[in-house]
């Protein structure tokens, strides 16, 4: 097996030049080299603040910290968001709390601020250490009077320890000698309640270390201030560590958070230490190596490090938001993004961490059923847009981009969240073997959303049932009947939940008895529910081999996507709501993402057609989008396409391409990504209840490598295997 850590050969740049450092005193450790492992942002340009303030976030799944500049800038929108801890201001919707800037560090030589925007920066430079999970900053600035100064931070969000957060920055005067003072306070409230009475606590500890290398208990340099005369070449370390507790997780959060702090000020190698081995197990399991196509290596790596660095397998009461923790676009808000998206690489390679998100579902169930009575049915209706109590909080009016004012139905209509929520759930189990779980919680699921599709489904004077009135995943048609990928998802949930059902009723006959009598499940339900899934219409034409998205979608006005290339906004903006609505035009995989989900179920030839139809009308208006695309096309063999669409995934983020990366990172685009390379370009699939695969790795692809567990055995998967792989490396 190749060993993920280390870096090797395979047309790899030269490893960043670092300069050897003269000084005694330096940061506690020192940044990754090697180009695959590190996202670098060389120079400062205000416009893009904002965006790299999202891709160069740290976080360990409890707490998320932007990467905003420690010292602010015109543009800075510095950040810290705690997992789970939402506010409302009684008028709005709950949103991700931010805490108070524990980042902040601003220096002042001799009065002057140090500042990017003043004076000349000679070297200045950001580095996403993905391999051990640190944000660096090296910067050499001179000012007006030409006095250059060296400044080198690190920063991260304990991976070991989830509650810790630490910084430690240090300070050389190289030309000169002078009176230096840094400014470390906090900004904003050190403990903040809530609306809905959250307490979050934050504690910090400082300490200096001064050219000798010696801790000083000198506090002038940060408090006094004087400030300290600092002599040429001389270099003052600060460690800067915070310890964060909320009451969700403790009785005194403010006392945890201080007798936390004062333990951890003292240990701050060991803090990094342990972060960096937590980060190096994290890698050993979950990482994904491709060898010969160092830009796509990186990229997977970025999807890789902003997925766990959302996820917390240590709390079961929170989920992953569309943005994670890296910015507060959706106000952090969870969608079917988690369960679809991301939810298969947690699957595969961290099950503790699928496990607690697979939980949030479950104890998001009561608000399920409450929407779903309220509604008038029974059964569980998932919240399309959900926080930390599972109730739905999706807007229900949103500023469009022409800035008009427009109602939003996806809460009202997009049903197909509940066959998500029970799609992830029954892979999740599928995948880990997890039986304990399928009959403490996952049967309950995918019972009480079998349910609630079979109420609101209704039978039509053809003997068919429908479902009408619904949104799929295709946002730019709402109030449609018959959406293919609900009514297709649905039926699989009905058939799911029957055989679930008869299984634990089978296998496992007491907690079945007591889940029956909590649930009220009459003996022949299941058989209902499997009459549901029968007379469902699919929309399928035996003929052509298509599913009609929706009733009358074939009637629609065709429009030729070719002739808006290049694409200037998305097509919604470019046509209006009203044309989009009556053109075939769709917003992101619909047929497709539930040829994608129910691959198995279909005719080869069914993938196919499918595919050709409503690849070419898809405009991809959703980041959720190309990744689908991409996956999809590599299964069915068209590699130049797949890779076309894979590299419109991976620019989302990377390139900002939607122009929106500013409020956040695009999680589930992010979970697209790996699935394309593992479902998609490896092929990677569970068919006749093990693993198989079917490869098409893209020409530029050496080999790809990765480790996965399956009912609870670690699997080795490297391609291209045996005798391709031997011919493969005879051709290179
Ligand atoms: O869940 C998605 C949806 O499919 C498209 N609009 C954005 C949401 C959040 O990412």
């Amino acid at each position: 097996m190749v060993d993920p850590l280390s870096g090797g050969p395979g047309g790899v740049p030269e490893p960043l030049a670092r300069q050897a450092d003269p000084h005694l005193v330096e940061l506690p450790a020192v940044p990754t080299d090697d180009p695959r492992w590190i996202l670098v942002e060389e120079g400062f340009t205000l416009a893009r603040e904002h965006e790299v303030e999202s891709l160069f976030a740290i976080g360990n799944g409890y707490a998320g910290t932007r990467g905003s500049l420690a010292e602010g800038s015109a543009l800075s929108t510095p950040a810290t968001f705690v997992a789970g801890v939402f506010d409302s201001d009684g008028s709005s919707l709950p949103g991700l709390v931010s805490t108070a800037d524990w980042t902040r560090l601003s220096t002042s030589i001799d009065g002057q601020p140090l500042r990017l925007d003043r004076g000349r920066n000679l070297e200045h430079r950001r580095i996403l250490d993905m391999r051990q999970g640190i944000f660096w900053r090296e910067w050499q600035h001179q000012d007006e009077a030409g006095r250059i100064t060296r400044v080198r931070v690190l920063r991260l969000a304990s991976l070991a320890d989830r509650h810790l957060l630490l910084q430690s920055a240090t300070i050389t005067p190289e030309n000169f000698s002078g009176r230096i003072f840094v400014d470390a306070t906090l900004t904003g409230p050190v403990v903040q309640v809530t609306g809905s009475g959250t307490t979050v606590a934050m504690a910090v500890a400082r300490r200096v270390m001064n050219p000798t290398g010696r801790w000083t208990p000198s506090t002038e340099l940060i408090q006094g201030r004087q400030g300290l005369e600092l002599r040429l070449g001389e270099t003052y370390r600060l460690d800067r560590v915070v310890a964060l507790h909320t009451s969700r997780d403790t009785a005194d959060p403010r006392e945890m958070a201080h007798r936390h702090v004062e333990r951890a000020i003292d240990n701050v190698a060991g803090i990094i230490g342990d972060h960096r081995d937590a980060w190096l197990a994290r890698w050993q399991a979950s990482d994904l190596r491709i060898e010969g196509d160092p830009a796509t290596q990186r990229a997977l790596r970025f999807a890789i490090y902003h997925l766990l660095s959302a996820v917390n397998p240590q709390d079961d009461r929170v989920s992953i938001g569309a943005r994670g923790l890296s910015g507060s676009a959706y106000k952090g808000h969870v969608f079917w993004d988690t369960d679809i998206f991301m939810l298969p690489f947690f699957i595969l390679t961290y099950p503790e961490a699928a496990r607690a998100l697979v939980m949030y579902r479950y104890h998001a169930l009561a608000a399920a059923r409450a929407k779903a009575a309220r509604l008038g049915y029974r059964g569980a209706f998932y919240a399309w847009e959900s926080a930390d109590s599972g109730d739905d909080v999706t807007p229900p009016f949103v500023v469009a981009p022409d800035g008009q004012v427009v109602r939003l139905l996806t809460g009202e209509q997009q049903l197909h969240i509940s066959a998500d929520v029970a799609f992830g759930v029954w892979n999740y189990w599928r995948a880990t073997g997890d039986d304990r779980f399928l009959v403490e919680a996952g049967a309950e699921i995918l019972i009480e959303t079998a349910r609630f599709w079979a109420s609101r489904a209704e039978r039509g004077d053809d003997g068919r049932y429908h479902i009408r009135g619904v949104i799929g995943p295709d946002e730019y048609h709402e109030t449609v009947d018959d959406n293919a990928y609900t009514n297709g998802m649905a039926q699989w949930n009905l058939e799911v939940a029957a055989e679930i059902a008869n299984l634990v009723a089978d296998r496992w006959p007491e907690p079945w008895q007591a889940l029956s009598r909590r649930l009220g499940i009459e003996p022949d339900e299941p058989r209902q529910w499997q009459q549901v899934a029968r007379d469902l219409y699919t929309g399928f034409d035996e003929r052509t081999r298509l599913f009609e998205q929706f009733r009358g979608y074939f009637g629609l006005e065709e429009i030729d996507l070719a002739a808006f290339v290049p694409r200037t906004a998305p097509m919604d903006v470019l046509l209006g709501r009203e044309r989009i609505q009556r053109s075939k035009i769709i917003k992101q995989p619909d047929v497709v993402m539930l040829v994608y989900l129910l691959w198995e179920r279909m005719a080869p030839e069914v993938r196919k057609a499918n595919f050709e139809y409503y690849e070419p009308r898809c405009g991809h208006g959703s980041s959720l989008s190309p990744a689908i695309h991409a996956l999809v096309a590599a299964r069915l063999g068209d590699t130049a396409l797949a890779e076309r669409y894979f590299r419109q995934a991976a620019e989302i983020d990377l390139a900002d391409s939607m122009g929106n990366a500013a409020s956040g990172i695009h999680a589930a685009a992010l979970g697209g990504l790996w699935q394309a390379a593992v479902f998609g370009f490896a092929g990677l699939r569970f068919c006749e209840e093990k693993p198989e695969h079917h490869a098409n790795l893209p020409p530029s692809w050496h080999s790809l490598s990765m480790r996965f567990q399956w009912r609870g055995q670690w699997h080795e998967l490297t391609l291209p295997e045996g005798a391709e792989r031997k011919k493969a490396e005879e051709d290179s």
